[in-house]
């Protein structure tokens, strides 16, 4: 589908992806009509008053009065009304198709339910190192649309499994899954139909780099695989005596060069490296910047450390998977962990997080839906807010334990986001 000035469009959402459409739009001399269901949405002032904003409800007769509309990810096109204008012939599509249909460089695209930042960091950090001019964006910030005013020679996109279901044209010369495992259930009727949006990124893929751990992340179609993981021996492995980074059987890297911690890590440094090859990013750029790169700030982060307790932000652990991944890591560390958790579950199952919980220190909750992680644990500690929990953490840790804010839950009940609540905890720490 090439842009069509005869057509009529419908931005849906007036978020940051909103407003990247509209500039898209605009800037082909196209003049959409804009939609948001909210009263006020936040970034309406930034709307160039000549066009038309209609708020509230979406009216099904203002809505189909456009041949093609674009949807932004935080609204559902899983519903009786965006349906009903399929079936009318109607296009219902994202910010994504948009970029897919004008893109003119190579695209690598990452997604999973965890470490799309990290790994998407990484590779455009690894593409820079090499000299390569590089546009990074997507879920992660710059909206990908934006992406396209600066010229670039390769794309790297984290993408949503939102942004996928709306998405049908992108051409990717790399591409990975990188885990499945549950988030936004309140957006899925379950796991499969999740992990099904998220495998749509191969649809299009010249490389598919897939998580020989997690069965979750193969095309249906077994084509153009590489594997990697932190379990067997594969195309991208953990080999050798001590542990190492491996491409076959060649040895790039022993992990205890890398700085970012974890072994989750371990398996986003080897998606990485397999979505470089893919770019063909020299691995000589690729490893030197794993050896600098620290890791992200709200990823287990460690922020303060106090009478020998270490104090560690999380707060991008916004699903259980995350927050397991934080716990395993510290498993077979000396000390005891004492877990702060709780926010916006988003309609998670908690009693696969209860397992994790029995061998720690202790459990504290708060937020929205701390119930539903008390109902599965019932010894945990209730409290109002993060700074009381931080409060009864420091009464609880002893020398050598650590403290880590892991939620398993969004933030949006108390903050603006897990940076915001992040920051708090560093505050509400360093005022220890
Ligand atoms: N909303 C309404 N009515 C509307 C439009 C939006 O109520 O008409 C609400 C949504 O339900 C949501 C919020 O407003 O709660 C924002 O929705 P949006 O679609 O306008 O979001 P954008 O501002 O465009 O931001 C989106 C991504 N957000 C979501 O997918 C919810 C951002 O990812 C992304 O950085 C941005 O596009 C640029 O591509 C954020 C995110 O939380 C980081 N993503 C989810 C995640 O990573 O788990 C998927
Ligand atoms: P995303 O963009 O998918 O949310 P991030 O890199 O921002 O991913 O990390 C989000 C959370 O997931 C953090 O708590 C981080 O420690 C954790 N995490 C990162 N990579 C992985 C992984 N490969 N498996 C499980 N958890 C991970």
């Amino acid at each position: 589908m090439a842009l069509d000035q005869t057509l009529t469009y419908g931005v849906i959402g007036l978020g940051q992806t909103g407003l990247s459409v509209v500039r898209y739009l605009v800037a082909q001399d196209i003049t959409p009509v804009v939609f948001d269901t909210r009263e006020h949405p936040a970034l309406a002032d930034q709307l160039p008053k000549s066009l038309l904003l209609h708020t509230g409800a979406l009216d099904q007769k203002l809505v189909g009065e456009c041949d093609v509309l674009i949807v932004s990810p935080g609204i559902s096109v899983q519903t009786p009304l965006f349906e009903s204008l399929r079936t009318q012939g109607k296009q219902v599509i994202g910010d994504i198709e948009l970029f897919a249909l004008a893109v003119k460089a190579p695209v690598i695209g990452i997604t999973g339910s965890n470490g799309k930042t990290t790994v998407t960091t990484l590779v455009g950090e690894m593409a820079r190192e090499a000299g390569i001019q590089v546009a990074v964006g997507g879920n992660i910030g710059t909206p990908a649309l934006d992406l396209l005013a600066q010229p670039a020679a390769l794309y790297v996109l984290e993408l949503s499994s939102f942004q996928l279901e709306t998405t049908d044209s992108l051409q990717l010369c790399g591409a990975t899954v990188l885990n499945v495992s549950a988030d936004h259930m309140n957006r899925y009727d379950d796991l499969a139909a999740y992990g099904a949006a998220k495998r749509r990124i191969y649809r299009h893929c010249q490389v598919c780099v897939v998580n020989a751990d997690d069965a979750q992340t193969y095309p249906i179609e077994p084509e153009h695989l590489v594997q990697f993981s932190l379990a067997q021996q594969s195309d991208y492995w953990i080999g050798g005596l001590e542990p190492t980074l491996m491409a076959g059987s060649q040895a790039l890297l022993p992990c205890r060069e890398l700085r970012m911690s974890g072994r989750h890590n371990w398996a986003n440094a080897l998606a990485a490296i397999a979505l470089g090859d893919a770019a063909g990013i020299p691995r000589e750029a690729m490893i030197s910047v794993l050896k600098r790169f620290s890791g992200l700030a709200h990823r287990c982060e460690l922020v303060a450390i106090t009478r020998g307790i270490r104090w560690i932000n999380d707060s991008k652990a916004t699903n259980i998977g995350a927050t397991v991944a934080a716990l395993q890591g510290f498993a077979n560390e000396p000390g005891q962990t004492w877990l702060i958790a709780g926010g916006d579950g988003k309609g998670a199952d908690f009693s696969e997080l209860a397992p994790w919980l029995q061998p720690l220190g202790g459990v504290v909750l708060f937020g929205r839906d701390a119930d539903q992680i008390q109902a599965v644990f019932p010894s945990a500690q209730r409290v109002a807010d993060l700074a009381e929990a931080i409060q009864w953490c420091a009464r609880q840790a002893r020398e050598g334990d650590r403290v880590l804010l892991s939620p398993a839950c969004a933030s949006w009940d108390m903050y603006n986001g897990f940076e915001q609540r992040g920051e708090h905890f560093r505050q509400l720490v360093g005022a220890l």
